[in-house]
């Protein structure tokens, strides 16, 4: 594979096809589009992906989750060296989160195919269902099936929340495949995603080697009260659910603080029900969003918050009841892959750091079957999950040809 070290990327032909997918749930005057899983504009851009996937004469399989894989054949035949991501997005979705990783996939190879290059063994390139799990939860629904750590009727089953049925919405939008169930264990998974917190921009360093990532704990409440009248009731004589999830919201903030970093907490999604200017909320309907790199720190802030949740619900005389919607452990990444990412970066003269990530991503569920890592390439101002989530194109370039030479060696 000498020949290939000098192997390089298109970045136009990548910025072009990030700005082409981009358009498909555009958000009006921002970079950035709306996607949210199995809706009309995840059909399309599923579409212009699979497109994409067939121009470069890859074999393209779609499962009974909708997961989708691209593959290359290789010089002989076997598990291929996998990368990939997710197209879904979040409604204030940025173009990078997810989409580098899956287009990144498709650059690397058309950058073989122009190259006359056959790797050693297959390449493939997949884009996961639902990886944000804001609509369908958990988040890395898809990855998660395709491990076998769910079972495909029991995503099949999972409510949105919109009222749709997953198993419905997959079939609507003509995603239900027939490939086989949990996939085909990869040789390697290598996923490049955009780091979505500060980190590397404030170090003045272009590539993450990633480590690992933090345990997840998603939690749903709906607490009930008794609706009244918000003039006539006094206040003693209230049941307001409503003032339960607002002073849980504050003591997630507060609990995150006093533990400290990593530790981090977020009340994203409340509805109150009537959801009326002059009416004492009859129920709030909540989530919560913490997360920490160690378990147990993870299961102590899970038992402070379910802790304040019952003693605050009691004291207003409201019910409580808990769901939990995603629950994911730490991962730690094989050292093989975090050291072969940071050597490539270091060969091709690239400042490259080591570090967890904050974020879910897909390479957490393949790292339980496989060989894993990711590549983190730096977020201006570390914003993400917001239309204004932005990579410098030199960033990309530099990530994706990590991410080439990776998968290169890898094969
Ligand atoms: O929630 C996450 O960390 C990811 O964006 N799904
Ligand atoms: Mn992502
Ligand atoms: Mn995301």
């Amino acid at each position: 594979m000498t020949d290939s070290l000098g192997l390089r990327i298109d970045i136009d032909r990548l910025i072009d096809r990030l700005a082409a997918l981009a358009e498909i749930g555009a958000i009006e005057g921002t970079e950035g589009c709306a996607r949210l899983a199995l809706t009309d504009e995840d059909k399309a851009g599923r579409d212009l992906v699979v497109g994409w996937m067939r121009d470069l004469d890859l074999d393209v399989t779609v499962d009974a989750i909708g997961n989708v894989v691209g593959v290359m054949a290789g010089a002989v035949d076997g598990p291929p060296v996998m990368c990939g991501s997710h197209i879904d997005t979040v409604r204030t979705g940025g173009r990078y989160d997810g989409n580098l990783g899956v287009l990144a996939g498709l650059e690397v190879i058309e950058t073989l195919r122009t190259a006359g290059i056959t790797p050693p063994r297959p390449l493939a390139v997949g884009f996961f269902t639902d990886e944000e799990g804001a609509r369908f939860p958990p988040d890395m629904l898809g990855s998660l099936v395709y491990v076998g750590a769910m079972s495909v009727e029991e995503a099949h089953g999972i409510e949105s929340i919109d009222g749709e049925i997953l198993g419905a919405e997959l079939e609507r939008i003509g995603y239900l495949g027939p490939a086989p169930l949990p996939g085909g264990v990869p040789h390697a998974f290598v996923e490049l995603h955009v780091e979505q917190g500060p980190v590397l921009e404030a170090e003045g360093i272009t590539i993450g080697a990633v480590t690992g990532v933090q345990g997840i704990s998603w939690t749903e409440v709906e607490v009930t009260g008794e609706s009244n009248h918000a003039g006539t009731t006094p206040m003693t004589l209230r049941k307001d659910p409503g003032v339960v999830a607002f002073q849980t919201a504050t003591f997630v903030r507060e609990l995150a603080l006093e533990l400290g970093a990593p530790q981090v907490g977020t009340v994203g999604r409340i509805e109150l029900h009537p959801n009326l200017i002059n009416v004492v909320p009859a129920s709030a309907t909540f989530t919560i969003d913490i997360r920490h790199t160690d378990n147990d720190v993870l299961l102590e802030a899970e038992r402070r918050v379910d802790e304040f949740l019952r003693a605050a619900s009691a004291a207003e005389g409201v019910t409580v009841e808990t769901r939990s919607l995603a629950r994911f452990d730490p991962v730690v990444f094989d050292d093989r892959v975090v050291d072969l990412v940071a050597a490539t970066a270091e060969a091709q003269g690239l400042s490259v750091k080591r570090m967890p990530s904050g974020a879910g991503h897909d390479a957490q569920m393949l790292a339980r079957v496989c060989p894993t890592g990711m590549v983190f390439v730096p977020s201006v101002d570390g914003i993400s999950h917001n239309p204004a989530e932005h990579t410098e194109p030199a960033d990309l370039e530099a990530g994706a040809n990590v991410l080439l030479h990776v998968m290169l060696e890898l094969a």
